[in-house]
């Protein structure tokens, strides 16, 4: 598969964007030049494209720009004349909206009607074009014990952040059906993986253990998530983008369903195994488990999510190449060979805010 357009990717400083941009330059035949639109948000970290940046100078171009700015967008358009977009950029954190829903609604849906207005503005009719929306699971509800979402699942949004993604994808269908605009639009399950900022579950937990400090459980843990390793996630919209149909919708998940708390003792066991709690004097001779803490549990918590991605797998041939063993061995080891990049998120106190939010129920 080779493409040698230009792509416009958004948010592409974030986790999963950071992720894509090197898996297109580093694994896949592309030959074009990646513009990368991000507005560096405490999530946006350009330390995640350092080295891509050095490797890639021509071919990568980083813009610091926010996706609402029209008139900005609208002149990347001309600049780069790109014949695909990745729109990654997003507000991303379900516990951040709950306490400040604003710039949710700003960014993914605004900035995403302001992405989706300059590229059929720009293209004006063009169906050799492609604008690619990435959303999530989260914006069909949850699940009781049984089944799985498919593409047909009727949206049920919780949150303020499943709730603003939603909105998105509606505009994005609508800019389909209304326009001709080549949209597709992917659903995908809990990424995890190297670069996840540490607000988020897995990579939470890694650095707190690490650092002797609690590992907190909403609820009683017993919440289930359907893990997919980023990479995985990134393979998935390459496909889309390169042979997926315009005006699709595709579930992406990793068939890789787990309670938080089984999620909690699987890194747990292999901290053990990799960094041995009884050499790590931070804590204080306890093995990790010990620091294992039920908390509050998240206002209009999602008791269940699980993906029934047949339709990718079945029309593009994509499936995961990494199990929840391998990719959590994986994402460790680059946190614990990392440690420059940790220092400077950490600079940025990913933690404090969420101490006020969510007490101890001990
Ligand atoms: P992230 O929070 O790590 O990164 C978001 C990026 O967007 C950051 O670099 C940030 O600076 C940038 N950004 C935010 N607002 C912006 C604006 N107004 N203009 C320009 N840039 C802006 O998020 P992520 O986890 O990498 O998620 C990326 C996308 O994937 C999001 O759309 C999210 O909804 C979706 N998604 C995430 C997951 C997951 O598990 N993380 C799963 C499914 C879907
Ligand atoms: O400290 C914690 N303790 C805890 O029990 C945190 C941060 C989370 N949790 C629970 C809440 C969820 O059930 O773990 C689960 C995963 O939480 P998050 O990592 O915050 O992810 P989630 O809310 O499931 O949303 C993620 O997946 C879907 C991404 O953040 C979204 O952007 C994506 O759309």
């Amino acid at each position: 598969m080779a493409h040698s357009g230009n792509i416009l990717v958004t948010g592409g400083a974030g986790f999963i964007g950071s992720n894509f941009i090197r898996y297109v330059l580093e694994k896949t035949a592309f030959k074009g030049r990646m513009i990368n639109l991000d507005k560096l948000t405490y999530a946006g970290n350009p330390e995640n494209l350092s080295d891509v940046a050095k490797a890639y100078k021509g071919r990568y171009v980083f813009v610091k720009g926010d996706i609402c700015d029209f008139k900005l967008v609208g002149q990347l358009f001309k600049k780069y004349q790109p014949s695909m977009v990745a729109h990654f950029a997003a507000e991303s954190h379900v516990d951040r909206s709950i306490f400040g829903p604003k710039d949710f609604i700003e960014t993914n849906v605004n900035g995403t009607f302001s992405m989706l207005e300059a590229a059929r503005n720009f293209w004006n009719g063009r169906s050799d074009v492609r604008f690619h929306h990435i959303s999530t699971d989260e914006v069909y509800g949850s699940l009781g014990r049984t089944g799985a979402f498919s593409e047909t699942t009727p949206y049920d949004p919780r949150s303020p952040y499943s709730a603003s993604k939603a909105s998105s994808d509606h505009i994005a269908r609508a800019y389909f059906h209304t326009y001709g605009l080549p949209v597709s639009i992917s659903n995908c399950s809990n990424n995890y993986g190297p670069r996840h900022y540490p607000e988020k579950l897995i990579p939470l937990l890694i650095l707190n253990a690490l650092e002797g400090k609690p590992l907190p459980v909403y609820g009683d843990g017993k919440n289930v998530r359907d893990w997919l390793y980023v990479e995985d996630h990134c393979s998935a919209i390459w496909r889309i983008l390169l042979r997926g149909e315009a005006g699709r919708t595709y579930n992406i998940g990793g068939g890789c369903e787990l309670k938080n708390i089984d999620v909690v003792r699987s890194v747990c066991r292999l901290l053990e195994r990799v960094r041995p709690s009884a050499s790590n004097a931070a804590l204080k001779g306890g093995s990790y488990s010990d620091l294992i803490t039920f908390v509050k549990d998240r206002p209009g918590h999602d008791r269940r999510y699980a993906i029934n991605s047949s339709r990718i797998r079945r029309e593009l041939g994509w499936k995961p190449a990494h199990d929840f063993e391998a990719g959590l061995a994986a994402t460790v080891d680059w946190y614990l060979k990392n440690p420059a990049w940790l220092a400077a998120v950490r600079r940025a106190s990913y933690s404090e805010w969420l101490k006020k939010n969510y007490a101890s129920r001990k």
